[in-house]
C-alpha cells in the first residue's frame, strides 16, 4: 500500500513530534511484510498440525527435541533469508529523531537489528542464537553444528534456541528495560501484535496508566485498549513511513 494514501491522525503526529521519550513494542505483524508468518497465521505445511504454544515450551523440547529443533530450524532459515521492510526502517528513522527511544520486541527474527535499530530489547530472545539446554551458555553460529538438535561443544548436552518459551521467565534485564521505558515514556506505540502473550501484552496498558499517550498500529482493531489510545489500521510497512513523513516532512 502506498504510504502517501495513509492518513495518520494529527494527534499522533503532534505527539510524536513533541515526544522527549518514545517506547515501541513490536510483534510478529511488523515482520509479516518481510514474508515471515505470524503466530496467528495458520501454520503452513509440515507444521499445520501443531500450535506454537505446544512447540514453544521446555516440556515439548524434552519430549521431542528433534521435532522442536526442526521447527526452529525451519523458522531460522526463513528469518535468515528475510529482509527488513519499510516498517523496520521507519523505526530507525524515529530512533534518530527523538531524544530517548526504546525498541521492545517480542520478535525473535533479528530483523530490527538488520534494519539498523540500535540497542533492541529482545523480550523473548532470538532464534538466530542457540544455547546449551543444560548450562545455558550461548553458542555462536549453531548452523555450523550438525544434529537435530546439535550438541553443546562443552558438555555434549542438546542445544536449544536462545528464546523464551511459554512458562519461562523473560530475561531480567529485558523486563527491567521494558518497565523503565513504559513508566518514563511520553508516547508508547504498540505495532503488529495481537497482545495475547504476557507480560508483554500489559505494557501498553501500563504505559497509559503511567500517563503516556498510547497508539496501536495494526491491520486489525485491537479490543480493550486504554481510553484515548489512537488506533491506526493498516500495514505497518506503510503506516510507519507515513507517520515519519507526517512528523518530519522534507
Ligand atoms: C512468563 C518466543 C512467568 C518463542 C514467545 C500458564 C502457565 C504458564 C504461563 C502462563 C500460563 N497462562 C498464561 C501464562 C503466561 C504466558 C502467556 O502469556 N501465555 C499465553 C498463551 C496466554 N506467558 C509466558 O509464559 C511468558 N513467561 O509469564 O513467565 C511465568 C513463569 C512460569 C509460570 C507462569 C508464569 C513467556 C512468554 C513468551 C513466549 N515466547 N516467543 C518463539 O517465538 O517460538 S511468544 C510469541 O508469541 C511471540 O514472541 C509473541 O509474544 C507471541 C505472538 O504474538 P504476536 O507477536 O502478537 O503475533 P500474533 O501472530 O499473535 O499477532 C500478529 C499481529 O500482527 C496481529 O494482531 C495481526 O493483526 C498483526 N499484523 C499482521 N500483519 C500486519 C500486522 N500489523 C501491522 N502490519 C502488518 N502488516
Amino acid at each position: 500500500m502506498d504510504h502517501e494514501k495513509i492518513i495518520i491522525p494529527a494527534a499522533l503526529v503532534e505527539c510524536l513530534r513533541a515526544a522527549k521519550s518514545v517506547a515501541v513494542l513490536t510483534g510478529a505483524g511488523i515482520s509479516a511484510e518481510s514474508g515471515l508468518p505470524t503466530f496467528r497465521d495458520a501454520m503452513t505445511g509440515l507444521w499445520a498440525n501443531f500450535r506454537p504454544e505446544d512447540l514453544a515450551t521446555a516440556r515439548a523440547f524434552e519430549r521431542d527435541p528433534a521435532l522442536v529443533w526442526k521447527w526452529y530450524a525451519w523458522r531460522r532459515d526463513m528469518a535468515a533469508t528475510a529482509t527488513p521492510n519499510p516498517g523496520h526502517y521507519a523505526l530507525t528513522a524515529i530512533e534518530k529523531r527523538v531524544p530517548e527511544f526504546t525498541l521492545l520486541t517480542q520478535n525473535v527474527d533479528g530483523l530490527h537489528q538488520l534494519a539498523g535499530s540500535c540497542d533492541v530489547v529482545e523480550l523473548h530472545g532470538s532464534i538466530m542464537r542457540s544455547r546449551c539446554f543444560r548450562e545455558g551458555t550461548v553458542v555462536g553460529d549453531s548452523d555450523a553444528l550438525s544434529g537435530d538438535p546439535p550438541r553443546c561443544p562443552a558438555c555434549r548436552g542438546p542445544l536449544r534456541p536462545d528464546v523464551v518459551w511459554f512458562g519461562e521467565n523473560l530475561p531480567a534485564d529485558a523486563l527491567n528495560r521494558a518497565a523503565v521505558a513504559t513508566q518514563e515514556c511520553d508516547l508508547f506505540i504498540s505495532i503488529g501484535t495481537s497482545g495475547m502473550v504476557e507480560p508483554a501484552a500489559s505494557l501498553l496498558r501500563l504505559a497509559a496508566e503511567a500517563g503516556a499517550h498510547t497508539a496501536v498500529i495494526n491491520v486489525e482493531r485491537i479490543a480493550n485498549v486504554a481510553p484515548g489510545t489512537v488506533q491506526v489500521i493498516g500495514p505497518s510497512g506503510s503506516v510507519l513511513p507515513a507517520l515519519v513523513a507526517a512528523a518530519w516532512p522534507g
